[in-house]
Protein backbone atom coordinates (compact mmCIF):
# COMPACT_ATOMS: atom_id res chain seq x y z
CA UNK A 1 0.00 0.00 0.00
CA UNK A 2 1.18 3.66 -0.70
CA UNK A 3 2.39 5.78 2.11
CA UNK A 4 -0.14 8.33 1.28
CA UNK A 5 -2.77 5.55 1.65
CA UNK A 6 -1.40 4.11 4.65
CA UNK A 7 -1.43 7.69 6.36
CA UNK A 8 -5.19 8.71 5.63
CA UNK A 9 -6.16 4.87 6.52
CA UNK A 10 -4.55 5.64 9.65
CA UNK A 11 -5.98 9.25 10.17
CA UNK A 12 -9.83 7.78 9.41
CA UNK A 13 -10.01 8.80 5.65
CA UNK A 14 -9.09 5.48 4.41
CA UNK A 15 -12.55 5.60 2.46
CA UNK A 16 -10.67 8.38 -0.29
CA UNK A 17 -9.15 4.99 -1.46
CA UNK A 18 -11.77 3.26 -1.47
CA UNK A 19 -11.89 2.80 -5.52
CA UNK A 20 -8.05 3.32 -5.90
CA UNK A 21 -7.23 -0.09 -7.03
CA UNK A 22 -9.42 0.16 -9.92
CA UNK A 23 -8.03 3.23 -11.69
CA UNK A 24 -5.87 3.69 -13.68
CA UNK A 25 -2.24 4.00 -13.13
CA UNK A 26 -2.41 8.08 -14.37
CA UNK A 27 -5.53 7.96 -12.54
CA UNK A 28 -4.08 6.64 -9.11
CA UNK A 29 -0.83 9.14 -9.25
CA UNK A 30 -3.88 12.13 -9.73
CA UNK A 31 -5.38 10.64 -6.68
CA UNK A 32 -2.47 10.38 -4.36
CA UNK A 33 -1.54 13.86 -5.75
CA UNK A 34 -4.59 15.53 -4.76
CA UNK A 35 -4.52 13.68 -1.48
CA UNK A 36 -0.92 14.30 -0.55
CA UNK A 37 -1.72 18.12 -0.88
CA UNK A 38 -4.32 17.84 2.10
CA UNK A 39 -2.90 18.78 5.37
CA UNK A 40 -4.98 15.77 7.74
CA UNK A 41 -4.08 17.03 10.97
CA UNK A 42 -5.16 20.15 9.69
CA UNK A 43 -8.32 18.80 8.76
CA UNK A 44 -8.72 16.77 12.09
CA UNK A 45 -8.67 20.34 13.96
CA UNK A 46 -11.09 22.19 11.99
CA UNK A 47 -13.44 19.31 12.23
CA UNK A 48 -13.15 19.22 15.77
CA UNK A 49 -13.20 22.62 16.71
CA UNK A 50 -15.54 24.09 14.35
CA UNK A 51 -17.66 21.24 13.46
CA UNK A 52 -18.13 19.44 16.71
CA UNK A 53 -17.75 22.28 18.68
CA UNK A 54 -19.35 25.40 17.00
CA UNK A 55 -19.10 27.63 19.72
CA UNK A 56 -15.67 28.33 19.34
CA UNK A 57 -15.69 29.56 16.20
CA UNK A 58 -14.69 33.37 16.60
CA UNK A 59 -16.74 35.91 14.66
CA UNK A 60 -14.65 38.51 15.71
CA UNK A 61 -17.69 39.54 17.53
CA UNK A 62 -17.83 40.37 21.17
CA UNK A 63 -19.30 42.70 23.78
CA UNK A 64 -15.71 44.61 23.63
CA UNK A 65 -16.23 45.35 20.01
CA UNK A 66 -16.43 49.34 19.21
CA UNK A 67 -16.49 51.21 15.68
CA UNK A 68 -12.98 51.84 14.08
CA UNK A 69 -11.63 55.21 13.90
CA UNK A 70 -11.04 56.45 10.24
CA UNK A 71 -9.62 59.39 8.43
CA UNK A 72 -12.44 61.19 6.80
CA UNK A 73 -12.59 62.35 3.53
CA UNK A 74 -11.21 65.80 3.02
CA UNK A 75 -14.91 67.05 2.01
CA UNK A 76 -16.32 65.32 4.43
CA UNK A 77 -17.10 66.47 8.42
CA UNK A 78 -13.31 66.38 10.28
CA UNK A 79 -11.78 65.70 6.73
CA UNK A 80 -8.02 67.56 6.56
CA UNK A 81 -7.78 68.53 2.51
CA UNK A 82 -4.01 69.45 3.49
CA UNK A 83 -3.33 66.10 4.58
CA UNK A 84 -5.24 64.74 1.73
CA UNK A 85 -2.68 67.03 -0.65
CA UNK A 86 0.31 65.60 1.15
CA UNK A 87 -0.96 62.03 1.02
CA UNK A 88 -1.42 62.02 -2.60
CA UNK A 89 1.64 63.59 -3.01
CA UNK A 90 3.58 60.84 -1.21
CA UNK A 91 1.96 58.60 -3.27
CA UNK A 92 2.52 59.42 -6.15
CA UNK A 93 6.46 59.60 -5.36
CA UNK A 94 6.06 55.92 -4.54
CA UNK A 95 4.54 55.35 -7.93
CA UNK A 96 6.99 57.04 -9.81
CA UNK A 97 9.43 54.95 -7.66
CA UNK A 98 7.99 51.73 -8.60
CA UNK A 99 6.82 50.52 -5.22
CA UNK A 100 3.62 49.30 -6.14
CA UNK A 101 1.98 45.94 -7.22
CA UNK A 102 -1.59 45.77 -8.30
CA UNK A 103 -3.53 42.33 -7.31
CA UNK A 104 -6.94 41.14 -7.96
CA UNK A 105 -8.37 38.11 -6.41
CA UNK A 106 -10.67 36.14 -8.53
CA UNK A 107 -10.98 32.89 -7.34
CA UNK A 108 -14.41 33.34 -6.78
CA UNK A 109 -17.14 31.22 -8.04
CA UNK A 110 -19.46 33.68 -8.90
CA UNK A 111 -22.53 31.47 -7.86
CA UNK A 112 -24.96 34.56 -7.10
CA UNK A 113 -24.30 36.36 -10.53
CA UNK A 114 -25.81 32.72 -12.20
CA UNK A 115 -22.56 33.23 -15.03
CA UNK A 116 -20.75 30.66 -16.39
CA UNK A 117 -17.11 31.99 -16.81
CA UNK A 118 -14.42 33.43 -14.74
CA UNK A 119 -15.73 36.63 -13.48
CA UNK A 120 -13.75 38.96 -14.69
CA UNK A 121 -14.71 38.13 -18.18
CA UNK A 122 -18.18 39.39 -17.69
CA UNK A 123 -18.92 42.37 -19.31
CA UNK A 124 -19.39 45.85 -17.68
CA UNK A 125 -19.11 48.72 -19.23
CA UNK A 126 -22.01 50.94 -20.19
CA UNK A 127 -21.63 50.87 -24.02
CA UNK A 128 -18.35 48.91 -25.24
CA UNK A 129 -19.45 45.80 -22.83
CA UNK A 130 -15.91 45.96 -21.73
CA UNK A 131 -15.36 43.07 -18.93
CA UNK A 132 -14.50 43.78 -15.69
CA UNK A 133 -10.46 42.82 -16.41
CA UNK A 134 -9.94 44.56 -19.48
CA UNK A 135 -11.41 48.00 -17.23
CA UNK A 136 -8.54 47.40 -14.60
CA UNK A 137 -6.07 46.15 -17.14
CA UNK A 138 -6.87 49.93 -18.80
CA UNK A 139 -6.89 51.73 -15.15
CA UNK A 140 -3.54 50.31 -14.54
CA UNK A 141 -2.24 51.06 -18.10
CA UNK A 142 -3.25 54.35 -17.53
CA UNK A 143 -1.19 54.82 -13.74
CA UNK A 144 1.98 52.84 -15.52
CA UNK A 145 1.74 55.89 -18.14
CA UNK A 146 0.91 58.67 -15.43
CA UNK A 147 3.90 57.62 -13.11
CA UNK A 148 6.33 56.34 -15.68
CA UNK A 149 6.73 53.13 -14.02
CA UNK A 150 5.03 49.41 -15.16
CA UNK A 151 2.68 48.70 -12.54
CA UNK A 152 2.86 44.93 -11.89
CA UNK A 153 -0.73 42.86 -11.75
CA UNK A 154 -0.74 39.76 -10.15
CA UNK A 155 -4.45 37.99 -10.63
CA UNK A 156 -5.35 34.89 -8.28
CA UNK A 157 -7.28 32.11 -9.95
CA UNK A 158 -8.71 29.21 -8.72
CA UNK A 159 -8.03 25.70 -9.85
CA UNK A 160 -11.30 25.72 -11.77
CA UNK A 161 -10.86 29.01 -13.97
CA UNK A 162 -6.95 29.82 -14.45
CA UNK A 163 -6.96 27.99 -17.92
CA UNK A 164 -9.54 30.30 -18.68
CA UNK A 165 -8.58 33.35 -17.46
CA UNK A 166 -5.17 33.17 -18.95
CA UNK A 167 -6.87 32.43 -22.35
CA UNK A 168 -8.96 35.18 -21.89
CA UNK A 169 -6.25 37.83 -21.59
CA UNK A 170 -4.22 35.81 -24.73
CA UNK A 171 -6.91 36.38 -26.73
CA UNK A 172 -7.24 39.90 -26.15
CA UNK A 173 -3.60 40.89 -26.26
CA UNK A 174 -4.05 41.57 -22.51
CA UNK A 175 -5.80 44.46 -23.17
CA UNK A 176 -2.32 46.61 -24.55
CA UNK A 177 -0.56 46.08 -21.31
CA UNK A 178 2.61 44.00 -21.86
CA UNK A 179 2.41 40.15 -21.07
CA UNK A 180 5.07 39.89 -18.45
CA UNK A 181 3.66 42.74 -16.59
CA UNK A 182 0.71 40.47 -15.72
CA UNK A 183 0.98 37.10 -13.43
CA UNK A 184 -1.14 34.18 -12.55
CA UNK A 185 -1.22 31.74 -10.23
CA UNK A 186 -3.82 29.66 -8.65
CA UNK A 187 -5.28 30.07 -5.31
CA UNK A 188 -4.77 26.94 -2.99
CA UNK A 189 -7.41 24.45 -1.99
CA UNK A 190 -9.46 22.96 0.76
CA UNK A 191 -11.62 19.84 1.01
CA UNK A 192 -15.22 19.46 1.42
CA UNK A 193 -16.12 17.17 4.82
CA UNK A 194 -19.45 16.06 6.17
CA UNK A 195 -20.68 16.32 9.52
CA UNK A 196 -18.11 13.87 10.97
CA UNK A 197 -14.87 15.28 9.32
CA UNK A 198 -14.86 12.36 6.51
CA UNK A 199 -13.55 14.35 3.32
CA UNK A 200 -15.94 14.15 0.28
CA UNK A 201 -14.98 12.27 -3.02
CA UNK A 202 -16.43 14.63 -5.58
CA UNK A 203 -15.50 11.17 -8.24
CA UNK A 204 -13.86 8.14 -7.89
CA UNK A 205 -10.50 10.08 -9.00
CA UNK A 206 -11.44 13.30 -7.56
CA UNK A 207 -11.58 14.40 -4.18
CA UNK A 208 -13.97 17.17 -3.52
CA UNK A 209 -11.78 20.70 -3.11
CA UNK A 210 -13.18 24.21 -3.41
CA UNK A 211 -11.11 27.51 -3.26
CA UNK A 212 -9.52 28.04 0.14
CA UNK A 213 -11.35 31.68 0.78
CA UNK A 214 -9.54 35.05 -0.57
CA UNK A 215 -8.09 34.87 2.46
CA UNK A 216 -5.83 32.34 1.20
CA UNK A 217 -4.30 34.73 -1.49
CA UNK A 218 -1.78 35.60 1.28
CA UNK A 219 -0.22 32.11 1.44
CA UNK A 220 -0.60 32.15 -2.91
CA UNK A 221 1.24 35.41 -2.97
CA UNK A 222 3.95 33.25 -0.98
CA UNK A 223 3.57 30.22 -2.53
CA UNK A 224 3.73 31.37 -5.90
CA UNK A 225 6.96 33.04 -5.48
CA UNK A 226 5.31 36.67 -6.39
CA UNK A 227 6.62 38.12 -2.79
CA UNK A 228 9.95 37.51 -3.39
CA UNK A 229 9.50 38.97 -6.88
CA UNK A 230 8.14 42.05 -5.96
CA UNK A 231 10.89 42.20 -3.42
CA UNK A 232 13.29 41.85 -6.11
CA UNK A 233 11.63 44.29 -7.67
CA UNK A 234 11.82 46.94 -5.42
CA UNK A 235 7.81 46.54 -4.69
CA UNK A 236 6.62 46.80 -1.31
CA UNK A 237 3.24 48.16 -1.18
CA UNK A 238 0.40 45.57 -2.82
CA UNK A 239 -2.55 47.26 -4.24
CA UNK A 240 -5.60 44.49 -3.34
CA UNK A 241 -9.42 45.26 -4.57
CA UNK A 242 -11.79 42.16 -5.50
CA UNK A 243 -12.48 41.16 -9.31
CA UNK A 244 -16.37 42.41 -8.84
CA UNK A 245 -15.81 45.90 -8.83
CA UNK A 246 -15.94 48.00 -12.02
CA UNK A 247 -15.62 51.54 -10.13
CA UNK A 248 -12.54 50.23 -8.28
CA UNK A 249 -9.21 52.81 -8.30
CA UNK A 250 -6.94 50.04 -9.06
CA UNK A 251 -4.22 52.44 -7.60
CA UNK A 252 -4.57 55.63 -5.74
CA UNK A 253 -2.17 57.82 -5.10
CA UNK A 254 -3.79 59.28 -1.59
CA UNK A 255 -4.21 56.35 -0.31
CA UNK A 256 -0.90 54.64 -0.78
CA UNK A 257 0.28 58.04 0.91
CA UNK A 258 -1.64 57.65 3.92
CA UNK A 259 -0.53 53.99 3.93
CA UNK A 260 3.22 55.17 3.93
CA UNK A 261 2.71 58.52 6.13
CA UNK A 262 1.32 55.73 8.87
CA UNK A 263 4.04 52.99 8.24
CA UNK A 264 0.75 50.58 8.10
CA UNK A 265 1.11 46.96 7.69
CA UNK A 266 -2.30 46.84 6.05
CA UNK A 267 -4.47 49.98 4.67
CA UNK A 268 -8.38 49.87 4.12
CA UNK A 269 -10.76 51.97 2.61
CA UNK A 270 -14.73 52.53 4.38
CA UNK A 271 -17.61 53.90 3.24
CA UNK A 272 -20.75 54.51 5.04
CA UNK A 273 -23.19 51.46 4.95
CA UNK A 274 -26.28 52.64 2.11
CA UNK A 275 -27.87 51.32 4.83
CA UNK A 276 -27.90 48.73 7.69
CA UNK A 277 -28.35 45.50 6.42
CA UNK A 278 -25.99 45.81 3.40
CA UNK A 279 -23.61 43.04 3.20
CA UNK A 280 -20.50 44.31 3.70
CA UNK A 281 -18.32 43.51 6.52
CA UNK A 282 -18.01 46.85 9.30
CA UNK A 283 -14.83 48.12 10.81
CA UNK A 284 -14.02 47.49 14.31
CA UNK A 285 -11.52 48.10 17.01
CA UNK A 286 -11.88 45.15 19.89
CA UNK A 287 -9.10 47.08 22.23
CA UNK A 288 -6.28 47.77 20.40
CA UNK A 289 -6.79 45.74 17.82
CA UNK A 290 -8.62 46.44 13.99
CA UNK A 291 -10.76 43.57 12.69
CA UNK A 292 -13.88 43.27 10.22
CA UNK A 293 -17.25 41.80 11.80
CA UNK A 294 -18.70 40.14 8.68
CA UNK A 295 -22.33 41.25 8.25
CA UNK A 296 -23.34 38.23 9.20
CA UNK A 297 -22.10 38.32 12.24
CA UNK A 298 -22.88 41.23 13.33
CA UNK A 299 -26.23 40.95 15.07
CA UNK A 300 -29.17 42.69 13.64
CA UNK A 301 -29.97 45.08 16.66
CA UNK A 302 -26.31 46.83 16.36
CA UNK A 303 -26.24 46.73 12.98
CA UNK A 304 -29.40 49.26 13.17
CA UNK A 305 -28.19 50.83 15.95
CA UNK A 306 -27.74 54.76 16.11
CA UNK A 307 -25.76 57.51 17.18
CA UNK A 308 -26.63 60.48 18.18
CA UNK A 309 -26.64 62.20 15.30
CA UNK A 310 -29.32 59.45 13.87
CA UNK A 311 -26.25 57.70 11.92
CA UNK A 312 -25.55 54.09 11.74
CA UNK A 313 -23.37 53.52 15.12
CA UNK A 314 -21.55 50.49 13.06
CA UNK A 315 -21.39 52.45 9.92
CA UNK A 316 -17.84 52.12 8.21
CA UNK A 317 -18.23 49.49 5.73
CA UNK A 318 -15.15 47.29 4.29
CA UNK A 319 -15.71 47.43 0.52
CA UNK A 320 -12.67 45.13 0.43
CA UNK A 321 -9.94 47.68 -0.94
CA UNK A 322 -6.58 47.10 0.75
CA UNK A 323 -2.98 48.10 1.16
CA UNK A 324 -0.59 45.35 2.28
CA UNK A 325 3.05 45.89 2.80
CA UNK A 326 4.58 43.08 0.98
CA UNK A 327 7.01 42.02 4.53
CA UNK A 328 3.55 41.45 6.56
CA UNK A 329 2.09 39.44 3.38
CA UNK A 330 5.27 36.84 3.40
CA UNK A 331 5.27 37.05 7.45
CA UNK A 332 1.45 35.76 7.43
CA UNK A 333 1.21 33.92 4.32
CA UNK A 334 4.64 31.89 5.16
CA UNK A 335 2.51 31.40 8.53
CA UNK A 336 5.93 32.69 10.37
CA UNK A 337 6.08 34.72 13.71
CA UNK A 338 3.48 33.86 16.50
CA UNK A 339 0.51 32.57 15.61
CA UNK A 340 0.82 34.06 12.31
CA UNK A 341 -2.34 32.22 11.00
CA UNK A 342 -5.50 33.39 9.66
CA UNK A 343 -8.33 31.56 11.09
CA UNK A 344 -10.89 29.29 8.82
CA UNK A 345 -14.11 29.90 8.37
CA UNK A 346 -17.05 27.27 8.19
CA UNK A 347 -19.61 27.15 5.15
CA UNK A 348 -22.37 24.40 5.18
CA UNK A 349 -23.14 23.70 1.35
CA UNK A 350 -24.47 21.21 -0.65
CA UNK A 351 -21.39 19.39 -2.55
CA UNK A 352 -22.21 16.32 -4.17
CA UNK A 353 -20.20 13.59 -3.24
CA UNK A 354 -19.67 9.78 -4.65
CA UNK A 355 -21.08 7.46 -1.94
CA UNK A 356 -19.26 4.23 -0.13
CA UNK A 357 -21.04 2.15 -3.30
CA UNK A 358 -19.80 4.09 -5.82
CA UNK A 359 -22.94 6.07 -6.70
CA UNK A 360 -23.54 9.90 -7.02
CA UNK A 361 -25.70 12.04 -4.52
CA UNK A 362 -26.82 15.58 -5.44
CA UNK A 363 -28.16 16.51 -2.15
CA UNK A 364 -30.79 19.12 -1.73
CA UNK A 365 -30.07 20.19 1.38
CA UNK A 366 -26.46 21.40 3.15
CA UNK A 367 -24.65 18.37 3.19
CA UNK A 368 -20.87 19.09 3.96
CA UNK A 369 -18.81 22.15 5.20
CA UNK A 370 -16.22 24.12 3.30
CA UNK A 371 -13.37 25.82 4.98
CA UNK A 372 -12.52 29.56 3.94
CA UNK A 373 -9.93 32.20 5.07
CA UNK A 374 -10.88 35.71 5.05
CA UNK A 375 -8.55 38.53 3.91
CA UNK A 376 -9.44 40.73 6.39
CA UNK A 377 -9.11 38.24 9.15
CA UNK A 378 -5.28 39.85 8.80
CA UNK A 379 -5.96 43.09 9.93
CA UNK A 380 -5.67 41.81 13.80
CA UNK A 381 -2.18 40.66 12.92
CA UNK A 382 -1.14 44.00 11.39
CA UNK A 383 1.06 47.15 13.05
CA UNK A 384 -0.70 50.13 12.67
CA UNK A 385 -3.37 49.48 10.54
CA UNK A 386 -4.94 52.69 8.57
CA UNK A 387 -8.22 53.26 7.32
CA UNK A 388 -8.82 55.26 4.96
CA UNK A 389 -12.47 57.03 4.24
CA UNK A 390 -13.25 57.02 0.45
CA UNK A 391 -16.12 58.11 -1.96
CA UNK A 392 -18.59 55.16 -2.88
CA UNK A 393 -19.57 56.90 -6.24
CA UNK A 394 -16.20 57.06 -7.26
CA UNK A 395 -14.76 53.09 -5.57
CA UNK A 396 -17.50 50.78 -5.13
CA UNK A 397 -20.30 49.42 -7.18
CA UNK A 398 -20.10 45.80 -6.95
CA UNK A 399 -21.34 43.43 -9.56
CA UNK A 400 -23.12 40.47 -7.19
CA UNK A 401 -25.95 38.95 -8.42
CA UNK A 402 -27.86 38.37 -11.29
CA UNK A 403 -30.73 41.37 -11.03
CA UNK A 404 -31.72 43.91 -8.26
CA UNK A 405 -29.21 45.67 -5.69
CA UNK A 406 -25.10 44.87 -6.39
CA UNK A 407 -25.97 43.63 -10.30
CA UNK A 408 -24.81 44.20 -13.45
CA UNK A 409 -27.31 47.16 -13.71
CA UNK A 410 -26.52 49.07 -10.97
CA UNK A 411 -22.91 49.39 -11.88
CA UNK A 412 -23.94 49.90 -15.27
CA UNK A 413 -25.73 52.92 -14.01
CA UNK A 414 -22.86 53.91 -11.37
CA UNK A 415 -20.71 53.82 -14.07
CA UNK A 416 -22.67 56.28 -16.24
CA UNK A 417 -23.41 58.57 -12.98
CA UNK A 418 -19.25 58.90 -12.90
CA UNK A 419 -18.94 59.86 -16.17
CA UNK A 420 -22.10 62.29 -16.00
CA UNK A 421 -20.21 64.06 -13.07
CA UNK A 422 -16.99 64.21 -14.56
CA UNK A 423 -18.05 65.38 -18.04
CA UNK A 424 -20.23 68.29 -15.45
CA UNK A 425 -17.38 69.00 -13.93
CA UNK A 426 -14.96 69.77 -16.99
CA UNK A 427 -17.89 72.21 -18.34
CA UNK A 428 -20.17 69.67 -20.30
CA UNK A 429 -23.63 69.90 -20.87
CA UNK A 430 -25.18 67.10 -19.80
CA UNK A 431 -28.69 66.21 -19.17
CA UNK A 432 -29.14 64.13 -15.77
CA UNK A 433 -32.63 62.68 -13.76
CA UNK A 434 -32.23 63.47 -10.14
CA UNK A 435 -29.95 60.14 -9.10
CA UNK A 436 -27.27 61.97 -11.33
CA UNK A 437 -27.82 59.08 -14.42
CA UNK A 438 -27.54 61.23 -17.91
CA UNK A 439 -30.39 60.89 -20.42
CA UNK A 440 -27.65 59.83 -22.78
CA UNK A 441 -25.61 56.58 -22.20
CA UNK A 442 -21.76 57.02 -23.11
CA UNK A 443 -18.61 55.64 -21.71
CA UNK A 444 -15.42 57.06 -20.88
CA UNK A 445 -12.47 54.91 -21.30
CA UNK A 446 -9.88 55.07 -18.26
CA UNK A 447 -7.06 55.25 -21.12
CA UNK A 448 -8.99 58.62 -22.10
CA UNK A 449 -9.55 59.91 -18.20
CA UNK A 450 -9.53 58.06 -15.32
CA UNK A 451 -10.07 60.63 -12.27
CA UNK A 452 -12.20 64.11 -12.77
CA UNK A 453 -9.22 65.90 -13.65
CA UNK A 454 -7.54 63.50 -15.97
CA UNK A 455 -10.62 63.54 -17.58
CA UNK A 456 -10.86 67.24 -17.97
CA UNK A 457 -7.69 67.62 -18.81
CA UNK A 458 -8.17 65.22 -21.86
CA UNK A 459 -11.30 66.90 -22.91
CA UNK A 460 -9.25 70.03 -22.86
CA UNK A 461 -6.66 68.82 -25.08
CA UNK A 462 -9.57 67.04 -27.69
CA UNK A 463 -9.34 68.91 -30.91
CA UNK A 464 -12.81 67.86 -32.21
CA UNK A 465 -15.54 67.51 -29.73
CA UNK A 466 -17.79 65.74 -29.96
CA UNK A 467 -21.71 65.98 -27.99
CA UNK A 468 -21.76 63.31 -25.75
CA UNK A 469 -24.67 61.54 -27.27
CA UNK A 470 -26.16 57.88 -27.00
CA UNK A 471 -23.72 55.37 -27.65
CA UNK A 472 -20.65 57.97 -27.61
CA UNK A 473 -17.23 56.49 -26.89
CA UNK A 474 -14.27 58.79 -25.52
CA UNK A 475 -11.24 56.39 -25.70
C1 LIG B 1 -17.14 40.44 0.48
C2 LIG B 1 -16.85 40.71 1.95
C3 LIG B 1 -17.77 41.81 2.47
C4 LIG B 1 -17.62 43.06 1.62
C5 LIG B 1 -17.90 42.71 0.16
C6 LIG B 1 -17.64 43.91 -0.74
C7 LIG B 1 -16.27 38.45 2.63
C8 LIG B 1 -16.56 37.27 3.48
N1 LIG B 1 -17.08 39.49 2.70
O1 LIG B 1 -18.42 39.85 0.42
O2 LIG B 1 -17.47 42.14 3.82
O3 LIG B 1 -16.33 43.60 1.77
O4 LIG B 1 -17.07 41.63 -0.30
O5 LIG B 1 -17.94 43.61 -2.06
O6 LIG B 1 -15.30 38.48 1.95
N2 LIG B 1 -12.57 35.11 -3.88
C9 LIG B 1 -11.45 34.40 -4.25
N3 LIG B 1 -11.30 33.15 -3.76
C10 LIG B 1 -12.19 32.56 -2.91
C11 LIG B 1 -13.33 33.30 -2.53
C12 LIG B 1 -13.49 34.57 -3.04
O7 LIG B 1 -10.61 34.88 -5.02
O8 LIG B 1 -11.95 31.42 -2.49
C13 LIG B 1 -12.73 36.47 -4.41
C14 LIG B 1 -13.89 36.58 -5.40
O9 LIG B 1 -13.45 36.26 -6.69
C15 LIG B 1 -14.27 38.03 -5.22
C16 LIG B 1 -13.97 38.30 -3.75
O10 LIG B 1 -13.07 37.33 -3.33
O11 LIG B 1 -13.41 38.86 -5.97
C17 LIG B 1 -15.21 38.40 -2.86
O12 LIG B 1 -15.79 37.20 -2.65
P1 LIG B 1 -17.32 37.03 -2.31
O13 LIG B 1 -18.14 37.42 -3.48
O14 LIG B 1 -17.49 35.67 -1.77
O15 LIG B 1 -17.54 38.08 -1.11
P2 LIG B 1 -18.89 38.73 -0.58
O16 LIG B 1 -19.63 39.37 -1.67
O17 LIG B 1 -19.65 37.74 0.24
Amino acid sequence: MSEIRELYEANNQGHVFEFYDALTDAEKTSLEKQASAIDLDEIADLTARLIQTPDCQDSGFSEAVEPAEYIPLEKNEGGDPARWVEARAKGEAALRAGRVAAFTVAGGQGTRLGYNGPKGTFGVSPILHKSLFQLFAEKILASSKIFARPIPWFIMTSQSNHDDTITFFEKSDYFGLPSDQVNFFSQGVMPAVDEEGKILLAEKTQIALSPDGHGGSLRALVRSGATRQMEADGIDIISYFQVDNPLVRCIDPAFIGFHLEGNSELSSKTVSKAYASEKVGVFCQRGEKTLVVEYSDLPEELAEATDTNGELLYRSGSIAIHLFDRDFVHRLGSGTGESAQLPFHLAHKKVPFIDSKGKINAPEAPNAYKFEMFVFDALPFANNPIIIETAREDDFSPVKNARGIDSAQTARDDQLRQFARWAAGAGIKVETNDSGLPAAAFEISPLFGDTAERFASSWDALENKTELTEGVVLA
